[in-house]
């Protein structure tokens, strides 16, 4: 029997075009004699619309934009009430990105529908998501980050001097600074000195309530994936190297301004280092599925790590995708993995006892 999977695409976030993207190159990898492909689209303002089941490859992302007129008769009322065949997914992909799919939120409803899903859960989506979380954790488990400071808006209206006397103090310059809840980079920007510091800090607050500030490094930064649940693997290394001053937005997504460099020139026991750092910080995330690790190496060869990404960019040229068909598993296979281990932690929360008799 075919295996039913819930293409989830779309959604009301900045990173709409990208999933749209993502799920037009799932749908030219999956192997259409092993699944049923059925598409659910998230428009950008939020409607749930099923489309009729995809039996090839979509050519372009506009096939996947379902029209409202076009759709089955389905919302997402019905995909949270109706408990008939058509809401009967084996598997769940949720290919969303930002406020609605990567902080849990999507996860949590999936959970709710006791739905098997790919990728991390509710608590590693959500933890993820803050950056400052995140860190916190990391330091829970020991690993080596680069110094930050945090602090809410309302403390910053309070004591604007006095935060920017404990940056000086605790962190050098250049400074980053970031909002703390985003997936992708913006609302970040680089500060130099305290005229910078402070509007970087206004600009951030456009962003979240809640922003990180980083000390800049002089380093290299290196990448691995991690793909498992309870023992996950590690791929090779893989070194991004910016065209652009910094790793924006832009150039993350759009334009050809980075290079990644596959296998990443470093040390084996750097390599090493960077494994069991990738498998810790995975760990202490309770993490499943699948996560990218993000490093920084320095020139003396230290290793920090910087953040994980529970939904990395899934195209068959990002990063992720890259690092394990150079490890040796192609971007087919990759999908048919992620699937199984979706279903295997499914099958394992199943036979837990949620009560005392
Ligand atoms: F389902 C997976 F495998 F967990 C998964 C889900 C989403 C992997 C990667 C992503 N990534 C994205 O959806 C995105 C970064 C392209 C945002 Cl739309």
């Amino acid at each position: 029997m075919k295996k039913r999977i819930g293409l989830l695409y779309g959604g009301k976030s900045a990173e709409h075009e990208v999933s749209l993207s993502t799920a037009t190159a799932v749908s030219k990898a999956i192997d259409y004699a092993k699944y049923e492909v059925h598409p659910i689209y998230i428009t950008l303002d939020g409607q749930w619309l099923r489309g009729p089941e995809l039996t090839q490859a979509v050519e372009s992302t506009e096939q996947l934009q379902l029209k409202p007129n076009q759709i089955l008769p389905n919302n997402i009322t019905e995909f949270v009430l109706d408990k008939t065949s058509q809401t009967q997914f084996d598997v769940v992909f949720p290919l969303l990105h930002g406020t609605n799919g990567e902080d849990g939120t999507v996860q949590g409803l999936l959970e709710v529908l006791n739905l098997p899903y790919v990728g991390n859960g509710v608590l590693a989506s959500s933890a993820g998501m803050d950056k400052v979380v995140m860190k916190q954790l990391f330091g829970v488990a020991g690993l080596q980050q680069v110094p930050y400071v945090y602090f809410l808006r309302k403390e910053w209206d309070q004591n604007q001097d006095e935060l920017i006397a404990k940056c000086e103090q605790e962190l050098s310059w250049p400074m980053f600074v970031k909002p703390a809840n985003l997936g992708s980079s913006v609302g970040i920007s680089k500060a130099s000195n305290v005229e910078e510091l402070i509007k970087a800090i206004q600009f951030a607050f456009q962003y979240d309530r809640k922003v990180i500030i980083e000390k800049g490094l002089n380093a290299r930064e290196i990448e691995m994936g991690v793909l498992g649940n309870d023992r996950p693997n590690v791929s090779v290394a893989g070194e991004i190297k910016p065209m652009t001053e910094f790793y924006d937005y832009d150039s993350k997504y759009k334009d050809g301004s980075t290079a990644l460099i596959i296998p990443a020139e470093i040390p084996t026991d750097v390599e090493s280092t960077m494994k069991e750092m990738a498998i810790k910080a995975f760990k202490i995330l309770d993490c499943a599925g699948l996560v990218r690790s993000d490093f920084f190496v320095t020139e003396n060869n230290e290793v920090y790590i910087n953040e994980v990404n529970t939904m990395p960019g899934f195209t068959p040229v990002s990063m992720y995708p890259l690092l394990w068909q150079h490890t040796g598993v192609s971007y087919p296979q990759l999908i048919d993995t992620l699937i199984e281990l979706a279903i295997e932690r499914h099958t394992e929360k199943q036979q837990l006892q949620y009560n005392r008799d």
